[in-house]
């Protein structure tokens, strides 16, 4: 077989980039290791930019995002027992975010490309590409007990932070910088209406926890855990219990409660590898960083690479200039090391630390006190939340 692109991995990354490529004429074909049920049963991000909806729209399967989406001009910091509004649109001129969840991109995803007949490969093992740092890259994969080889002009490593394409860089060209945190979060997701008409972020002695939806009957609920907890020590009611107790009284008491649907326990990373191109190879989305959700960045990073990398490819097709493929890597990193910031300092600003003693908590403190006195310190906040321009 032969292709123009060869994308590995279809998860948001993939999927945008290749549909954006169907869109331009550039023939591509997606290999995924999983199945389309299983990338789709993946419960995660629940918050596009504005500039991620605009590439959905561009890419021509927006329409329900529009319909169902919510736009949210807003959302709460909660600390000392009261809920702060962050006027998003107020702060940053006019702009919004959509609470739309990543199962649902994924899904509208995959439909235009089914739509526009387009080659993915689902359930194709032993992913390898090779040759990338020639002219003359190919990748190979098992499927039905045979091996199969696709030649190609470039290889998109799309394979999310567990991928092959990082890991088939010689270590000697690549440097990796990386923070675990020492907690993760427990989500939960109910079909109970949600506490409040925007997400809730909450700081608290005994943990940060997240009120967020999926639509205004399903909610999407986070507590901070210490990283040794197991899912299965938390019952529902422990989990209520828990992140009622985190929240202003007023809020818990509004808080609706009901059996979960999904439970899952998720680490906290600060992850970025340099550079995002090794000759044809080109990484992007979670294959080449990874934030903590705090800032709820990482679909939305995986976009921005996408249109830097689809600019560039579409430049070498149309244009014949190879320009912004020389460019990727340093355009695609500038902009990812601003939302590791932000992804870092949320995550700080908001956490307990298990090191962080009582000086830290002041300190905590005192910046969040700060925001809410200083115009200039909550519209930092908000203009990244909102997202950087690309
Ligand atoms: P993905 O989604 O991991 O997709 C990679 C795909 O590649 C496949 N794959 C392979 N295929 C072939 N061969 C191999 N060897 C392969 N190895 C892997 C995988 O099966 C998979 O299908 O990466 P991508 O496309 O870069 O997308 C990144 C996003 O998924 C991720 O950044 C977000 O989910 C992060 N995130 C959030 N981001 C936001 O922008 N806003 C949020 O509100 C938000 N909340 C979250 C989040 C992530 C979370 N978790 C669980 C990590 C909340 C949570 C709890
Ligand atoms: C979510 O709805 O899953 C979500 C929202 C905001 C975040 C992280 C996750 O910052």
């Amino acid at each position: 077989m032969r292709t123009q692109v060869v994308i590995i991995g279809s998860g948001p990354a993939g999927l945008l980039l290749g549909q954006l490529l169907v869109n331009a004429g550039i023939d591509n074909i997606i290999l995924e290791r999983t199945s389309k049920a299983h990338v789709l049963s993946r419960i995660r991000a629940g918050v596009l930019e504005e500039g991620t909806a605009a590439m959905l729209d561009e890419a021509g399967v927006g329409e329900r995002m529009h319909r169902e989406g919510l736009p949210h001009d807003g959302f709460d910091l909660a600390f000392d027992n009261r809920r702060h509004r962050v006027d998003l649109h107020g702060l940053t001129g006019g702009k919004r975010v959509f609470v739309y969840g990543q199962t649902e991109v994924t899904h509208d995803l995959m439909d235009g490309r089914e739509a526009a007949n387009a080659v993915s490969i689902y359930e194709a093992g032993n992913v390898q590409p090779h040759d990338f740092d020639g002219d003359h890259p190919f990748v190979t994969y098992e499927k039905d007990g045979k091996t199969h080889r696709i030649d190609c002009d470039f290889v998109a490593g799309c394979d999310g932070f567990h991928g092959v394409s990082r890991k088939s860089v010689p270590e000697a060209a690549i440097e990796t910088f990386e923070r675990v945190y020492p907690f993760g979060w427990l989500g939960i997701i109910a079909d109970v209406p949600p506490v409040g008409e925007e997400l809730i972020y909450a700081n608290h002695p005994r943990g940060f926890a997240l009120c967020s939806m999926r639509s205004t009957t399903r909610s999407r609920y986070y507590v901070q855990v210490g990283a040794e907890e197991r899912v299965e020590d938390w019952s529902d009611e422990r989990f209520w219990d828990e992140i009622r107790s985190r929240l202003p009284g007023r809020t818990a008491e509004a808080m609706v409660t009901g059996p979960s649907i999904e439970k899952s326990i998720a680490p906290l990373r600060s992850f970025v590898a340099e550079p995002m191109r090794f000759g044809r190879l080109f990484l992007a989305g979670d294959a080449a960083h990874i934030v903590p959700p705090t800032g709820a960045k990482g679909l939305n990073l995986a976009a921005s690479d996408v249109r830097y990398l689809f600019d560039a490819l579409r430049e070498f097709y149309i244009e014949k200039s190879s320009a912004g493929l020389n460019d990727y890597s340093n355009r695609a990193l500038a902009r990812v090391w601003k939302a590791e910031r932000f992804s870092w300092w949320m995550t700080s600003t908001l956490h307990r630390f298990p090191d962080q003693g009582t000086f830290g908590q002041r300190i905590q403190h005192a910046e969040l006190d700060y925001l809410f006195q200083s115009r200039a310190a909550l519209t930092m906040l908000a203009e990244n939340y909102v997202g950087l321009p690309f």
